[in-house]
């Protein structure tokens, strides 16, 4: 186990509001269900939890669990090409587990920051 050379002593930590579906899973193509939803990227995990509102209430609260959670090691990130979705600023997440996603937001720089939020843990982890 490595970790990077300190180009940051800060855990990368990051989360906001975005709408997001699975298109694969297991290596498996997926029905769309494109969802509302507050999402951590914390370390090298992807977090999301489901619905609107109520923002922070499972993160750090006592039983709640995220809704879903993927591990971004070994995954690769791009735009999402044309065919894949009529949504404008679409990121197209691969995990190394099989499982792929769509994450979009109508506004462009948070869509932006995010993809480079997820391009530096790739990179970040790509070691391990
Ligand atoms: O890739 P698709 O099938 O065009 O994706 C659309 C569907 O998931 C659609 O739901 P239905 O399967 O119930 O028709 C969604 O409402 C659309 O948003 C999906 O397309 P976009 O282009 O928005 O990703």
């Amino acid at each position: 186990e490595s970790h990077s050379t300190g180009e940051s002593s800060e855990p990368s930590e990051k989360c906001g509001i975005l709408n997001v579906t699975k298109i694969t899973e297991n290596g498996k193509k997926v029905r769309k269900n494109w969802t509302s939803s507050w999402t951590v990227l914390q370390g090298s995990t992807l977090l999301f939890a489901k619905g609107q509102g109520g923002g922070t209430s499972w993160f750090g609260g006592g039983q709640s669990k995220p809704e879903f959670t993927v591990d971004l090691k070994g995954g690769s990130v791009d735009w999402a090409s044309k065919d894949k979705s009529s949504k404008k600023h679409v990121i197209e997440l691969k995990t190394r587990q099989g499982t792929d996603l769509l994450i979009q937001s109508e506004n462009d720089s948070v869509v932006n920051d995010w993809f480079k939020a997820l391009q530096d843990t790739i990179s970040n982890h790509a070691s391990e």
